[in-house]
């Protein structure tokens, strides 16, 4: 009989259904295991075989976890919203509910032929009234608690899209859409209050177990830096002396008035600040402009920096511009000198006090700075190799920036640069801050497709939140999808849906008229798979509790973590984990504060897939015509080929690209496997013959796949696999519970074929609800070792031997060896020394 994956693979899927296998069961005794993939959004386009390798992965790992006694939740659903459905719709007039639906329908079709064992029960999209009421009553929670906030700032706006990016949108000054420049534009913009958990995000970082990569990413994203803030005051009265354009009461008022604050993580270098440095936008220079005598010059600079966005100006080995303001000195507090003050574009206005003391002997870009314009560098810390108490005069070829000893610096001289800081501290009066890099999330686009923000503006009330019975706030059908030429969302033209009455005054008033952002819907989603069908709740409490809370029993695998609740196993992109990781944590955080979700941190382990590329190791995209789908894979070579491809193409942690041969490879090993399987049933001795050396190898197999399924290590699983059917394959017959045995290890992998085999051995029950095999660790041990044969101690040879070889028998097989003969002649050792499993030692006289 022929292997006929195909037939194979609708067979076992339709009774897959209808048995309900893949259901996760609430309050089921069995432990429970949530094992969760970032759900895609749904592009006209369909899947890829780059998106569906992390589903085979988790696919993988939820199978395992089944057949190792767990109640597993596996859920999928859609996060839909967003610009490409939208554009769509403008382009053809086709609603973006029906372009959905559509777009999803395939999704499900192509992740159903892979054989992927979600449990469909729980299909969630975020565009589903039913679903965005949750996302709109989780906005209003933060609006009442005061976590939302509308403000003026300016926002990244992309001209081309005519919508506000937030700034990780807009990385690099390029609207991450189309990948034009962006400009900055004043707009009112609901934010979200993200920074008040910026030290809750990273203090939980602490005990999750994310790859360390991740972990950098959101420290680094969040970027908390603690330090100090020094007080420069300026010094205008020279220029102003000289010129006397300025009557004398300006001088004395600003003398006194204008004070700069600097932002520093390194006060112990203040001796050595020589010059300061604004930020272009710095809010001080209108002020202080009629004291700028090269004012023309600094206003032309100041053009040229808005231009650039903060990332670029800010990248290192940029080369330095910048421009003295002539006019105007500072006092350095420490040494009392006066110092000049610069603008330059690589100080932001966003960051600390948008102001900088450059040390340029301990800075690199000071340093930098410093040479190309000429300006003093003044060294304070000496290396402590280099410090010799007495010469304090070191060349600095290039900034120091380690610790060390202070120099030039009078009193303090000798001391450690960390002590020293203390007492400059005290000295200048800094006080100590912290600052951080991250910043409020901008929630507000001027768009169509995206959950409507459900307030109200009152003249008489101002904000008011939409009363939660009137929830959701539905999308009102529009005409047309474009946003307005003012940069309104097309939903401030549907009059009908904008007027309407303050639910506190009952007085006229207008919704909001902005949408979410499309990062909202997927901020909270793993906790509606929970209870995705709830009316009442965004799920029920109880239901939470038992998939997000605490695990009733401890992990077979060893959860060291000490973090007891949450998503037991999260994988998605790494180009996911500074904004959405940080989100839907942030998200789960605040939920969890406001009582309404049992555990803080959403996700107790999170890792990360390496991408698919397409042949020749370029990017896989439509306009390159390079994109591989799985539907013709699943056609030629059957799912559990395109499955087992996926997973062996390489480490899943990194890139790989393509290979169209390479599941060739995979489809002709599992033909062994059917061949192999098929041919021993036919057998009977088959089932009484033991075979001990197939056995042995057996358990190794299992060991291997067990445990490398535990660190995504799937394309050695697979390679160890292979090496089993090979050596099966040479044997004329092999044991029937062998062949069951490695059929439960090749299930996860090959769901399909596993099962079908399986049944043919005469096996009733799914081979995916039958228990995950043990190893026997005895059968692991070798019985033979490599004995190392030495004369008078020195290494002469080396033999492989029984485990439980004898001294004499030892003695024998080392007298037989040509070299040994070669080396003794006819002498023989005053004494032998024999250590069992390890060597053996000949000792000769003389
Ligand atoms: C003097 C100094 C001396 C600094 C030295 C560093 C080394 P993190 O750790 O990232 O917070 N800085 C402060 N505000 C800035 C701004 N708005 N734009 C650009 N640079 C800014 O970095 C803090 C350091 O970054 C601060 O400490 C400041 O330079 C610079 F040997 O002050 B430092
Ligand atoms: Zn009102």
């Amino acid at each position: 009989m022929k292997y006929n994956p195909q037939k194979i693979e609708e067979y076992w899927q339709k009774i897959w259904e209808a048995k309900k296998l893949y259901a996760a069961k609430d309050f089921d005794k069995k432990p429970k295991y949530y094992a969760l993939l970032e759900f895609p959004y749904p592009s006209g386009d369909g899947l890829h075989v780059g998106h569906t390798r992390p589903y085979v992965a988790m696919d993988i790992i939820s199978r395992k976890r089944r057949m190792e006694g767990y109640n597993v939740l596996f859920p999928m659903g859609w996060d839909a919203f967003g610009l490409p459905t939208e554009r769509y719709a403008i382009q053809t007039g086709i609603s973006p509910e029906a372009a959905t639906k559509k777009n999803t329908d395939n999704f499900r079709r192509q992740m159903k032929s892979l054989g992927l064992s979600f449990d469909w029960s729980r299909e969630i999209n975020t565009t589903d009234p039913k679903y965005y009421k949750w996302t709109q009553w989780i906005f209003l929670q933060f609006f009442k608690h005061g976590l939302a906030y509308k403000a003026k700032t300016t926002i990244n706006w992309c001209p081309n899209c005519r919508i506000g990016l937030a700034n990780e949108e807009a990385a690099g000054g390029r609207c991450d859409r189309c990948e034009g420049p962006v400009e900055k534009r004043e707009k009112e913009q609901w934010m979200l209050k993200i920074t008040a958990y910026a030290d809750k995000l990273l203090a939980g970082l602490k005990d999750l177990d994310f790859l360390p990569e991740i972990k950098r990413q959101q420290e680094n994203w969040i970027g908390k830096s603690e330090g100090v803030i020094i007080e420069f005051s300026l010094n205008a009265q020279i220029y102003a002396d000289q010129h006397q354009r300025r009557s004398a009461q300006i001088n004395n008022q600003r003398e006194s008035a204008f004070v700069v604050k600097v932002f520093t993580t390194r006060v112990d270098t203040l001796p050595g600040a020589t010059y300061l440095v604004l930020a272009p936008e710095h809010q001080l220079l209108t002020e202080l402009e009629p004291l700028i005598k090269n004012k023309a010059y600094i206003k032309k600079y100041i053009e040229h920096a808005k231009r650039n966005s903060d990332q670029e100006r800010i990248t290192e080995g940029k080369e330095k511009t910048g421009i003295e303001l002539k006019g105007i000195k500072a006092v350095n507090p420490f040494t009392k000198k006066e110092i000049p003050v610069w603008i330059a574009d690589y100080v932001v206005v966003s960051y600390g006090t948008g102001a900088i003391m450059a040390v340029p002997a301990h800075d690199e870009r000071d340093f930098e700075f410093a040479k190309k314009f000429k300006l003093p560098i003044v060294p304070v810390i000496s290396p402590p190799k280099l410090f010799n108490g007495v010469n304090s005069k070191i060349e600095f070829q290039e900034p120091y920036l380690g610790d060390g000893k202070m120099i030039n610096i009078g009193d303090l001289n000798g001391l450690d640069n960390l002590k020293a800081a203390e007492k400059i501290i005290e000295r200048v009066s800094a006080k100590r801050t912290v600052n951080y890099r991250l910043r409020d999330w901008v929630f507000s686009r001027q768009r169509y497709w995206g959950e409507p923000i459900p307030l109200i503006n009152c003249d008489k009330c101002g904000w008011v939140a939409v009363p939660e019975e009137d929830l959701p706030v539905i999308l009102p059908t529009v005409k047309n999808y474009k946003p307005r030429d003012d940069g309104e969302s097309p939903l401030a033209s549907v009059a009908s849906w904008v007027n309407v009455k303050c639910p506190k005054c009952k007085g006229p008033a207008r919704r909001e008229t902005d949408v979410m952002p499309n990062w909202a819907g997927s901020s909270w989603y793993f906790l509606r798979y929970c209870d995705p069908k709830n009316r009442k709740a965004f799920a029920d409490t109880k239901k939470l509790e038992y998939w997000m809370g605490p695990v009733r029993r401890a992990a077979p695998q060893g959860d060291a973590s000490g973090v007891s609740g949450g998503v037991d196993w999260y994988n998605g992109g790494m180009e996911h984990v500074t904004l959405h990781l940080l989100y839907s944590r942030f998200w789960n955080l605040f939920l969890h504060d406001i009582g309404v979700v049992p555990v803080g941190e959403p996700y107790k382990k999170r890792t990360a897939h390496g991408l698919i590329l397409a042949q020749g190791g370029v990017k896989m995209s439509k306009s390159k015509g390079n994109v591989v789908s799985p539907d013709e894979l699943v056609k030629e070579f059957g799912a559990d080929a395109l499955r087992l491809y996926e997973m062996f193409i390489g480490p899943f942690n990194q890139a790989a690209a393509w290979d169209p041969r390479g599941i060739m490879g995979t489809a002709r090993f599992l033909e062994k496997v059917w061949k192999l399987v098929m041919s021993q049933t036919t057998s009977l001795h088959s089932q009484v013959y033991k075979d001990v050396v197939l056995e042995k190898l057996l358990h190794k197999t299992i060991k291997k796949v067990t445990e490398d399924i535990e660190t995504m290590s799937f394309n050695t699983a697979i390679s160890a696999m292979m090496i089993f059917v090979n050596s099966c394959a040479e044997a004329k017959t092999v044991p029937k519970d062998i062949l069951a045995k490695f059929l439960l290890i090749l299930a996860p992998f090959a769901p399909h074929l596993a099962e079908e085999l399986r049944q043919r051995l005469g096996e009733k029950t799914s081979i995916h609800r039958s228990p995950w095999p043990v190893y026997d660790a005895r059968l692991l041990k070798e019985d033979t070792f490599e004995l190392v044969i030495q004369v008078n101690g020195k290494l002469r040879d080396k033999v492989l031997a029984a485990r439980d070889i004898s001294q004499k028998e030892a003695e024998k097989l080392v007298f037989e060896r040509p070299k040994i003969k070669e080396l003794l002649g006819s002498k023989r050792p005053v004494k032998v020394i024999f250590i069992p499993e390890r060597l053996i030692n000949l000792v000769m006289s003389e």
